[in-house]
């Protein structure tokens, strides 16, 4: 085989457009050789701002739009970002309780989200949703489904790294209260999706070895992220012009470390007067990006994700069993306090 037709893409000799351009068909057409690899078309749907007054059913079809042309290129798989039907409602402090509970989902499907399972499963895609989610018994959480081509629901992940602070701080130029918005989710799990090994983790999860290696140690090969990242970072506005090389850096290390995929996917742009790194793109268990956004809009970034890829790294380099020396680790699970932290800096 030969690859070519752009990052991402592998046609085979004599082709001459990618698979995924014409795979009207379905799998059948996608696969690439007679030794039934296992590939997923995947897209990265990218979205520029959602306005703070946008009604549910407008931003819900925003996500139809983005779900049907990616089921028309081909894909399988179609990954939205973190707080996908709401603006990033952190920014601002918010004391009605009615108010609040307007930005969370208490069902998934609910009564306005239900034409996207519909309209998935009709194309025979599926997809995975960051929303925020209130449970019956009151809990809040930053959560992301994922469901199957089927239209069964998959997973149900509610984001660990929870960043930001809990207090209105009105030194800052906005605010960013996830802290007292949601509560941290139980953990990282893989399930078995789209032929694969898949996992969540959400925005700020991204920052931290901990995410992608926890998936790994469970033999993740497509990780999915959904972010909503500020570029102007308060505690260290030094920061900022480093915002796209941090995103890059931490999602193409944690794929390399662990031989997995990573999806990364932004709401960017400017939204409500704050501007959102763009930026999706995915990577490969090399740590290369093969597909990246180009614009702060709604965008589809799509490639053609090989999960064998995943075993050169996990059976060579980062082969876990051979090498992995947990006993030399302890540190990383038995203390989270460092003892010193530096000098004294705000919360971040
Ligand atoms: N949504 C989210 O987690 N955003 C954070 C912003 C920086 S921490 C305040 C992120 O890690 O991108």
């Amino acid at each position: 085989m030969v690859r070519r037709g752009g990052p991402g893409v592998t046609v085979e000799p004599g082709e001459t457009t990618p698979s995924w351009s014409r795979a009207a068909g379905g799998l059948s057409s996608r696969r690439l050789s007679g030794t039934f690899p296992r590939e997923v078309v995947v897209a990265a749907a990218q979205m520029g701002p959602v306005a703070r007054d946008a009604p549910r059913a407008e931003v819900v079809e925003r996500l139809l739009s983005l779900l049907r042309g990616a089921a028309h290129r081909g894909a399988e798989l179609v990954v939205f970002p973190e707080l996908a039907l709401t603006t990033f409602f952190p920014r601002y402090v918010i004391d009605d309780d009615a108010e609040l509970d307007a930005f969370f989902e208490t069902e998934m499907p609910g009564p306005e989200t239900k034409v996207l399972f519909d309209e998935a499963a009709r194309l025979g895609v599926g997809f995975q949703l960051g929303y925020a989610e209130l449970t019956p018994d009151g809990h809040r959480y930053n959560t992301a489904i994922l469901v199957e081509r089927d239209g069964r629901i998959v997973s149900r992940y509610r984001k660990v790294h929870v960043p930001g602070h809990a207090d209105e701080e009105p030194w800052r130029a906005f605010q960013h209260l996830e802290r007292r918005y949601f509560e941290p989710g139980p953990g990282f799990e893989v399930h078995e999706a789209f032929g694969g090994i898949v996992g969540s983790a959400t925005c700020n999860d991204r920052r931290w070895p901990e995410t992608y290696r926890v998936l790994g140690l469970q033999g993740v090969e497509l990780v999915l992220i959904g972010y909503n990242t500020p570029i102007h970072y308060a505690p260290d506005p030094g920061q900022d012009r480093l915002a796209g090389h941090h995103n890059t850096l931490v999602m193409a290390a944690g794929a390399y470390q662990n031989g997995t995929w990573v999806v990364g996917v932004a709401k960017g742009g400017v939204e409500e007067g704050v501007w959102s790194l763009a930026e999706s793109q995915i990577i490969s268990p090399g740590g290369e990006v093969v597909a990246r956004a180009t614009t702060e809009d709604d965008e589809l970034v799509l490639a053609l994700v090989d999960l064998d890829r995943c075993w050169d790294y996990k059976r060579t380099v980062f082969n876990f069993a051979q090498y992995r020396l947990p006993d030399r680790y302890r540190l990383i699970t038995d203390l989270t306090d460092p003892g010193s932290t530096g000098p004294t800096r705000p919360a971040t």
